[in-house]
């Protein structure tokens, strides 16, 4: 029955009609679960073979699996903005791999997914990698930083700054570090050390867990070098090898207070694996083939079993939508040397599957992602190949609980809703990607870039040539003209 008013809510959002109350509708909680740096290949529910993950496979099995579901960007800040904004991230100056200490990327007062979700009625949460900037300045660590997540639509967060190999190493709850002991402040720097603060070269005989190959060669904590410097609040700095674990902990913790209160609720889950330094915790070292690398997949979905298993043991298994999906596409190597490269060769495994490229690429593994859609009851079981980008959940969620705002019309973001719950094969007709590639369900497009010479534009047909071996832009020149029209339209359009 409440799952019957909802529907009758979508169905009369999507003819305009959204004259049912809110408060008559039963909502579903939605949980977005976003790994990092996980590839198209690496879960078993997308072909691996080499290790198996029956969690997040349990959720392909009883959901949807998307086989063209992308994120807009090949790395992190890029795609986590579209995800949270609803638009390109080409839209704003300034939206690359951020440091630790860069300053809030996202305006208090926009529309963002958790906002549209406040607006619904929802109760609101994040937990782990953040990645967006906090703060508007010069951050003082050791007092409320702000504005951060709890500014723009976030009612708990309980977040890492940045990245696993980026400094400051502490967790921050609602805009404070946690365990921070004022007697011994924290400060951070990613311009120059503090002095006489151990470094990687400094201090080599520190870096005693993993070497770096490249990078990584800043502040050392936990045996492992870091991206940038800091100093002191050493209280607070997390072990990575519990970061599941504490993850984990304030997921759960999140639910079960949502669960106890009367509104429904809407999780960002963004874990931290498999992004590097990969540190996985004891019942996980050594489980997999593919070494560390795996052992943090392992690991990670895990992590979703053990959200299951507390959405059943609340009973709200039935009425929770779960989207699983990463930010970008897989990379072996990314700057430490952790044999993730060695033994992929050995097992054979493909991190992105049969696609070519992973994180930092233009090709579709940079950002054609695993993508699964569960909801139990409601979502039938199967595989859709429909075209659906994280930029579209804040149109789709609006749309489906009928909030209206004026900003949704200035938006990249669409309303997919339909192709989410599998109800429709027709997703995006285009994506724009890395803000320069244009994907179509058919075509990928590679655009010469304006000033060089001598370079040809590339097309790849992919219901042909999934792995883009065989660039036919030179067959096709009313394809190249149409698909350089819509990439420009888009580049051109003020959204
Ligand atoms: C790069 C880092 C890489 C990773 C990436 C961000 C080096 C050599 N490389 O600069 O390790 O941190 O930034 O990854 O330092 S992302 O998933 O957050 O985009
Ligand atoms: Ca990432």
């Amino acid at each position: 029955m409440n799952r019957f008013l909802f529907f009758t809510a979508v169905i009369l959002a999507t003819f305009g009609q959204t004259s049912l109350n809110a408060d008559d509708v039963k909502k579903p909680n939605v949980i977005i679960i976003l790994a990092d740096d996980l590839g198209y290949g690496d879960l078993s529910c997308y072909g691996a073979t080499v290790h198996q993950t029956p969690h997040i496979d349990t959720l392909a099995s009883q959901g949807l699996r998307f086989t063209q579901g992308f994120a807009t960007s090949s790395t992190c800040t890029p795609s986590r903005y579209a995800l949270m904004t609803g638009k390109y991230p080409i839209r704003q100056q300034g939206v690359h791999i951020l440091p630790g200490d860069a300053p809030l990327l996202v305006e208090p007062g926009t529309l963002t997914l958790p906002e549209m979700f406040r607006k619904a009625g929802y109760t609101t949460g994040v937990v782990g990698k953040w990645h967006l900037g906090l703060g508007r300045g010069k951050i003082d660590w050791n007092a409320h930083i702000a504005p951060g997540p709890n500014e723009v639509g976030f009612d708990s967060a309980f977040i890492m700054a940045a990245t696993v190999d980026r400094t400051p190493t502490v967790y921050i709850r609602n805009g404070n570090v946690v365990n921070l002991d004022p007697s011994d402040p924290l400060f951070v720097n990613y311009q120059k050390n503090f002095e006489g603060e151990p470094t990687y070269y400094s201090n080599p005989e520190l870096v005693t867990k993993q070497k770096s190959s490249h990078g990584h060669d800043n502040s050392v904590h936990n045996g492992v070098g870091r991206i940038g410097f800091q100093k002191g609040g050493v209280a607070a700095r997390w072990v990575d090898e519990s970061m599941g674990e504490v993850f984990k902990s304030e997921a759960e913790r999140f639910i079960r207070q949502s669960a106890a209160g009367d509104k429904p609720f809407f999780l960002y889950y963004a874990l931290h694996q498999p992004h590097v330094p990969r540190m996985p915790g004891d019942r996980f070292a050594g489980k997999s083939p593919l070494g560390l690398r795996g052992d943090v997949i392992l690991e990670a979905d895990w992590q979703v079993g053990e959200l299951m298993r507390l959405l059943d043991e609340l009973n709200l298994t039935e009425n929770t939508l779960i989207i699983f999906s990463s930010d970008n596409g897989p990379v072996l190597n990314d700057g430490y040397y952790d044999q993730s490269i060695v033994l992929n060769n050995k097992t054979g495994h493909k991190p992105s599957g049969a696609l070519r490229g992973g994180k930092y690429s233009a090709y579709c593994g940079g950002a054609q992602v695993p993508f699964i859609v569960y909801w139990k009851g409601v979502v039938t079981p199967g595989t859709s190949n429909a075209l659906v980008c994280h930029v579209d959940f804040l149109a789709s969620f609006a749309a489906a609980l009928g909030v209206e705002s004026e900003a949704l019309a200035k938006l990249d973001s669409q309303n997919v809703f339909d192709a989410l719950l599998g109800r429709s094969e027709n997703g995006r007709t285009e994506l724009l990607v890395n803000g320069v590639t244009l994907r179509t369900p058919r075509w990928q497009f590679l655009p010469a870039p304006k000033w060089k010479k001598n370079v040809v534009p590339e097309l790849f047909d992919l219901s042909a040539d999934p792995e883009e071996t065989n660039n036919v832009w030179k067959a096709h020149p009313d394809v190249v003209k149409e698909l350089q029209k819509k990439l420009d339209d888009i580049l051109g359009s003020s959204n």
